[in-house]
């Protein structure tokens, strides 16, 4: 057994003087390593020896996602280029994708990462993961499947897209798998195969979900724990700053705790740059303190959250941070209001016969603009009389409007009706730019 966990323990004062230490050492490596870094410094009068207490980090510039690009594609390395050993990038659908590199150094601190992540959700070498996030430029799969290993654990590695929905599910079925890694979408479309197929999660080995790469909701936590059984984990990461196993929530799923002797975060105001103190809600900001390859300072998520340093329930000492169920560039301005997917998911999926598949088409029809919300439902709302499924409709679009302050068109569809997807859900489908 590995007792990886034990660091998720630590006093924080030690833990703040390790972190300090190798916040140190980042800066330093950059500054000699990366000219990015060097002129982005110097540019702000800062130096590495600026750095006397965690709090000096906030004199130090930012890093966006638009620095990754202008430097494309290896412009971030702080190490010779023979010490890399993996590339990954994301998938970006227009113009450069963003590229990541990592020394074996790094792979191995990822793989601890995830480690650590599996172990708080209670695996032990004894579990078996089917890791079925995609294995390639996307870093879900490779990392959840190091991290496995480095468990101990016996790993299938069926991938997203490569293995058909049914034999993922037949997998789980014939090898006794105790725990899957994918998008909790995915997941919720491996439940309703399952059904067709006549297999209950239920009657299989599986007990525990480590699902991420995407927002999702407490409400669909419920769902998915109802209908299967199993313990629903929210894995969290990022592929500029790792990939999964940034942060995970543990058995109290209040907030997910920070590996942070490796991963430093901040939460900012997203206008004013300026740092917000414990409990605040801003843009989370991460720098790496320990990897050598591409390490980031202050990379700016986009991902909304807030951190708490109060002590938790489990007992381990890192700090948390709340899940994350928006991004700042998620956000849709409707009519002039304000709107995140994950509102209209947990105002959805508080209805009884809502299945958790919709998504949100946004149109504009002479300078207005118009919200369609498309559900599917149960199918029994169709068999039955017609007036059973307006009722529906105008229950959900008087939610939505208490709840939002939006009008919305709600069309209820059948279930297989919307796209599915074996990575990120496609949730939102803007027009407004194609019709206005
Ligand atoms: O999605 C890494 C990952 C793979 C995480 C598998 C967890 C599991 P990217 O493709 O770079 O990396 O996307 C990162 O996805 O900034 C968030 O907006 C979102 N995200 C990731 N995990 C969660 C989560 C991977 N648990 C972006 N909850 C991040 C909410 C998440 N959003």
């Amino acid at each position: 057994m590995v007792d990886l966990w034990l660091k998720d323990f630590v006093e924080r004062e030690a833990l703040e003087r390790l972190q300090l230490q190798r916040l140190r050492s980042v800066l330093e490596r950059v500054y000699a390593n990366v000219p990015f870094y060097k002129q982005s410094f110097d540019a702000k009068g800062v130096k590495p020896s600026d750095l006397t207490c965690l709090a000096d980090l906030a004199k130090f510039p930012f890093t966006m996602k638009k620095d990754l690009r202008d430097n494309y594609p290896f412009g971030l390395l702080a190490s010779p280029k023979r010490d890399i050993v993996r590339i990954h990038a994301s998938s970006g659908t227009t113009g450069k994708p963003t590229v990541v590199c990592y020394t074996q150094n790094d792979i191995d601190i990822w793989a601890e990462t995830v480690c650590r992540a599996m172990q708080m959700g209670g695996l032990t070498e004894n579990d078996t993961v089917q890791v079925g996030y995609g294995y390639g430029l996307f870093t879900g799969g490779l990392g959840a499947h190091y991290g496995a290993e480095r468990l101990g654990a016996a790993v299938v590695p069926a991938s997203g897209g490569a293995t058909s929905t049914e034999k993922q599910i037949m997998l789980i079925r014939d090898f006794d798998v105790t725990a899957i890694c994918c998008t909790p979408s995915f997941f919720i479309h491996m439940i309703e195969v399952a059904e067709k197929m006549g297999v209950n999660f239920k009657d299989t080995k599986l007990r525990h979900g480590f699902f991420g790469a995407e927002p999702w909701t407490a409400e669909m936590r419920r769902i998915i724990e109802e209908k299967t059984g199993i313990k629903a984990h929210d894995i969290f990461g990022l592929s500029e700053i790792m990939g999964p196993g940034v942060a995970n929530d543990c058995e109290c799923h209040n907030g997910l705790h920070v590996f942070e002797d490796h991963y430093y975060p901040e939460i900012i105001d997203p206008d004013t740059g300026e740092v917000l103190p414990p409990g605040h809600e801003g843009e989370l900001v991460f720098t790496n303190l320990t990897k050598t390859g591409m390490p980031l300072i202050r990379y700016r998520t986009r991902d909304i959250s807030s951190l708490t340093y109060e002590k938790c329930k489990c007992g381990r000492t890192l700090v948390r941070m709340a899940r994350v169920s928006r991004r700042s560039d998620d956000m849709l301005i409707i009519r002039g209001v304000n709107l995140f997917p994950g509102q209209v998911e947990s105002v959805l999926l508080d209805i009884e016969g809502v299945s958790p598949n919709y998504q949100l088409v946004v149109t504009r029809t002479k300078a207005l603009d118009e919200l369609e919300i498309k559900v599917e439902v149960a199918p029994e709302m169709f068999t039955d009389e017609v007036g059973r499924l307006e009722k529906l409709r105008a229950l959900i679009a008087a939610n939505v409007k208490k709840m939002i302050g939006l009008s919305a068109k709600i069309t209820l569809v059948e279930p297989g009706q919307l796209e599915r997807s074996t990575g990120k859900a496609k949730r939102v489908i803007d027009l407004r730019n194609q019709n206005g």
